[in-house]
């Protein structure tokens, strides 16, 4: 099995001066450019001291040098850990914490914030997005380093955190075998080659920007219109010249809001496909009205890479997943007894196969908690398979909102406001909202005699949450309602607030 470094250094041989990354307004890159800066970059990383198994956290904008960073990582036998550059300082003090890197790479602009973090164990370097930085710096400096450190299919490649239930994000342990089976896995089932350019608008911080779309990018040959961030009238306009477009559910919402959404506008694309969270049946069918083009969705998650997707020939079903990919099983099972339950029977989704993750970081007993004693990997989705063979989700077990794409446990948020002076509790909720999916909402309750301003919540966390877990809006209340058991009633909070963001 070829890793995903060894998968690009083949592509850049056939592709050479072929543009990997284009950029509106700015030069493209080619493949060969590519390959000489992962190359220094792997010198730059020797010289910082990174030896094979080392963490390198990366918390830097979105650039074709971050992917460079990336391939010198995987290059060098080290493990590569980005983080959302939305993240706070005080989560990243925990992800450092946590993961014990070797090396901290942020970006010029917050380089005086994560200073004091350089010591005898961690180096701190800059990584910008205009190719500047002191690791760009470093890098016009030294000879590239050619050899690559020999990285088996069960070493460790890279680590994503992921918030946890229990409010304690954790650091899903990726390996080689994982990320290249994945990728091998959908270049077959989408029919993605050189031929292919794709529009990403994704973030690559996280599984669908990082390990699916640029892993298949730079493995096939294919050519990335790399953008900063989604625009739907940017990537309307970029569809004549495109064949592919990967993103969230909010992407297509978006873009169906477009006057410019058409049969014409579309007309060069063969392939929209969506995943990361529930895509709406009446989205689904809307654009294909519109557009007369059926988007493809797919099933996947941090732990486990891609699990499922609806066929490339064949019916895309609104509202399904579709088939387990290649050399993966699913299955649905009893959430109470594990039992494997029949067709069209809800339960728990459980998976086995090549992508399945090697384990949280530092979390032995959690990671046993997750997975079956016949090695599948419990995903906390409830779902089921239809007699037409297809799955779908039905729902969460997981206290879990996905707010465009991203996850947010409501128990790290619910932490966070209970620690706020005058506060005596609180509860987390999603609520339908018609741009993001979910939209994250607290309902919180204050101490006896105390007034609290549903702004002074919102304004308290600035500092201490991403924005993108930071509740959209704050309801104050007298009391939470609670079952017999005492435990908080979400499903009726939902319904009584649920026309917040309709
Ligand atoms: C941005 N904001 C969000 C947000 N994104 N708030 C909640 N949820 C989000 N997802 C904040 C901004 O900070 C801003 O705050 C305000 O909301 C409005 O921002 P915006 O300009 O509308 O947001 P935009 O930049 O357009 O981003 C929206 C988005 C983006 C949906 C395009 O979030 C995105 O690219 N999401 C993709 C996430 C993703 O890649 N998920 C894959 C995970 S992997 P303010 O107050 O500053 O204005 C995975 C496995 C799998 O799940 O199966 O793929
Ligand atoms: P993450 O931990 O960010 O990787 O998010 C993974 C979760 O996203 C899964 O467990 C699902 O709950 C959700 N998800 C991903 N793709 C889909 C999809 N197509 N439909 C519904 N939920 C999805």
């Amino acid at each position: 099995m070829q890793t995903i470094y060894e998968n690009f250094i083949q592509a850049a041989e056939t592709m050479q001066a072929k543009p990997l990354f284009e950029r509106p307004g700015e030069p493209s890159i080619s493949y060969t450019q590519t390959r000489e800066l992962v190359e220094r970059l792997a010198a730059v990383l020797g010289e910082v001291g990174v030896a094979p198994g080392d963490r390198i956290a990366v918390q830097v904008e979105k650039s074709p040098e971050a992917i460079a960073l990336y391939l010198a990582t995987l290059q060098v036998g080290a493990i590569f850990l980005p983080l959302n550059t939305a993240y706070t300082g005080a989560e990243i003090d925990y992800f450092i914490g946590d993961a014990a890197p070797r090396l901290f790479v942020c970006d010029p602009g917050t380089f005086a914030a994560h200073a004091h973090r350089a010591g005898p164990t961690l180096a701190v370097e800059t990584l910008g997005a205009t190719a500047d930085g002191t690791l760009i710096e470093r890098a016009r400096g030294v000879t590239p380093r050619e050899d690559a450190h020999p990285s088996g299919p069960d070493d460790r490649a890279a680590i994503l955190y992921t918030s946890g239930t229990t409010g304690r994000s954790k650091g899903a342990v990726l390996t080689h075998r994982n990320l290249a089976s994945n990728t091998e896995a959908l270049l077959d089932c989408w029919r993605f080659t050189a031929e292919d350019r794709l529009i990403h608008a994704l973030p690559i911080f996280h599984t669908h920007g990082l390990f699916v779309a640029a892993n298949m990018s730079l493995t096939a040959g294919a050519t990335m219109i790399f953008l900063i961030k989604f625009d739907a009238e940017q990537a309307i306009d970029l569809m004549a010249d495109a064949s592919v477009l990967m993103g969230v559910p909010t992407f297509y919402t978006r873009l169906l809001k477009s006057d410019r959404l058409s049969r014409e506008t579309t007309a060069g694309m063969r392939l929209f496909v969506s995943g990361s969270a529930p895509l709406l049946a009446e989205d689904h069918r809307a654009f294909q009205d519109r557009t007369g083009q059926a988007i493809l969705e797919r099933y996947g998650m941090t732990e486990t890479c891609m699990i499922a997707s609806n066929p490339y020939d064949g019916a895309r079903i609104p509202g399904a997943v579709g088939m387990a990919l290649p050399g993966i099983s699913v299955r649905v099972t009893d959430r109470e007894t594990g039992a494997v339950l029949a067709d069209e029977e809800i339960g728990l989704i459980e998976v086995k196969g090549p992508n399945v993750f090697e384990g949280y970081w530092n979390m032995p007993e959690k990671t046993a908690s997750e997975f079956r004693k016949d090695g599948y990997f419990i995903t906390g989705d409830l779902g089921q398979i239809g007699k037409d063979g297809y799955l779908r989700i039905v729902g969460r077990d997981k206290d879990l909102v996905i707010s465009g794409g991203y996850n947010v446990y409501p128990k790290e948020v619910e932490e966070a406001i209970d620690a706020l002076p005058g506060v005596l509790e609180s509860a987390v909720i999603g609520l339908p909202h018609s741009d993001l999916g979910e939209g994250v909402t607290a309902v919180v309750v204050p101490r006896s005699g105390v007034v609290l301003d549903p702004q002074q919540i919102t304004a308290a966390l600035a500092d201490r949450l991403a924005r993108f877990k930071q509740p959209k809006r704050v309801f104050m209340v007298e009391s939470l309602p609670r079952n017999v058991m005492g435990k908080v009633q979400k499903a009726e909070l939902r319904r009584l607030f649920a026309d917040t963001y309709a």
